[in-house]
């Protein structure tokens, strides 16, 4: 075995997957029994493009295994989730425990390297983590920090394609870790320090989440100032060094919703601007929850009955089934939690049933409703043809027309 990956998730599996195909040795780990005997399937247990095909391959060709167990290598990948505590301070466990796993085959000359997104500092405690258990090894191994920076939905292209920034604790690991990633990135590769590599993975994630609140901000003075802000932000951007960003139901998903606290938490002075700008997405949300309610007051008052409300999408971004932080969801939630015998029809045609929600057809919803909020531009809603008699709230610019205005 040449390379272990520890965590078979939506970066590790295709990571994993790609290397395989490379005619390299894999021996992935993953803590779930499930996943493992999934992938020993040929199977996929996340829904990705032309994931499927790369996994069946390499595992018929046997470059790819999965287990509960690592086992000696030359290369080992640290892949696993970095979520946030209730506190929004960043939770590095699975890294700390993906390590200790890990321990007892470290070697002399070997390359250890964490994608996970990571606070700053932390390829370097966890560098302390293994001399402090390994004595004998210090100095002798190669650590670096690579930052892993696909778009869900087009992973296993943009894995192969994007550059990537590399840092390692000193310029041999560097090197070493230059050298793995040659074999299957073919964008280009740029070295740096550890350090920087970790803050440049949360500032590509925070640079979207302030421009993004920038044109959250903007809808929200617009909406204020009777300005349909889908118009101004067209204008703006015809100016040659204006590019302003789309607003939305808020900012959603497991990386532009969290990395940015890594940043706040652990330097909350100096990070004033980067700080807002989740406060700003948030409210966004909230300010979405609060807007379908006055409407449906409103409503109420010049029909003397309750109307029927769509809400329209669950997902965190349009054409995806992903549902973590989605602001959707929180307004949904936030929309049943304010009024639960009220007539809702929840839409998500990304997936075919939940837990929790009820879900409706999108297009009989439509039909049915007085009031359809447009939550998430996914494609099926911009074909819709809205009847004019209804009342249309429409948050991600499908219709680009104005909160307030409404669609009559
Ligand atoms: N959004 C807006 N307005 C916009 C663009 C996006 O409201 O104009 C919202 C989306 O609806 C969504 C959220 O932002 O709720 C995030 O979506 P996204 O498409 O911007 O990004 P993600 O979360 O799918 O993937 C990001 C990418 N990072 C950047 O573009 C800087 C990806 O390259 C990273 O690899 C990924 O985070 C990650 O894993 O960190």
């Amino acid at each position: 075995v040449k390379v272990v990956t520890i965590g078979l998730g939506y970066i590790g599996l295709p990571t994993s997957a790609l290397i395989a195909q490379n005619g390299i040795q894999v021996h992935g780990v993953d803590i779930n029994p499930h996943v493992v005997d999934t992938i020993n399937q040929g199977k996929i247990h996340i829904v990705e493009p032309s994931l499927d095909i790369a996994v069946e391959e390499s595992v018929k060709r046997g470059f790819l295994k999965a287990d509960i167990q690592p086992v000696v290598a030359d290369t080992y990948l640290i892949v696993v989730p970095t979520p946030f505590k209730g506190n929004h301070e960043p939770d590095i466990s699975y890294v700390e425990s993906a390590t200790k796993n890990i321990l007892p085959f470290l070697k002399d000359d070997d390359l250890y390297i964490i994608e996970s997104t990571s606070p700053i500092g932390t390829t370097e405690k966890m560098m302390n983590l293994i001399y402090g258990e390994r004595p004998e090894l210090i100095g002798k191994l190669n650590i670096a920090y690579c930052p892993e920076r696909v778009l869900p939905g087009n992973v296993m292209h943009e894995l192969v394609f994007n550059d990537r920034v590399i840092g390692g604790v000193d310029e041999k690991s560097t090197n070493k870790a230059l050298s793995f990633y040659k074999q299957f990135v073919k964008g280009e590769l740029h070295p740096t320090n550890a350090r920087t590599a970790e803050m440049c993975k949360l500032t590509e994630n925070s640079s979207r989440d302030v421009q993004i609140a920038f044109a959250n901000e903007l809808s929200l003075i617009c909406d204020k100032a009777d300005i349909n802000v889908w118009d101004l932000i067209n204008l703006a951007n015809k100016h040659p060094r204006v590019n302003i960003l789309q607003p939305g139901c808020g900012v959603g998903g497991h990386c532009i919703a969290v990395d940015p606290y890594f940043i706040v938490s652990d330097y909350p002075m100096e990070s004033k601007i980067i700080g807002t700008a989740r406060e700003v997405n948030n409210y966004k949300s909230f300010w979405c929850a609060e807007k379908i309610q006055n409407e449906k007051l409103k409503f109420e008052l010049e029909n003397k009955r309750k109307p029927k409300i769509a809400l329209m999408g669950l997902a965190f971004k349009p054409n995806i089934d992903d549902l973590r932080e989605s602001p959707a969801k929180y307004i949904v939630n936030k929309v049943l939690q304010n009024d639960n015998n009220g007539n809702y029809f929840i839409v998500e045609p990304n997936i075919e049933e939940h837990n929790v929600f009820k879900l409706t057809n999108y297009k009989s919803a439509v039909e049915n409703a007085d009031i359809i909020v447009l939550l998430v531009a996914h494609q099926e809603f911009k074909e819709l043809n809205l009847e004019s008699n209804k009342i249309v709230l429409d948050f991600c610019g499908i219709k680009k027309i104005e909160y307030e205005f409404r669609f009559k």
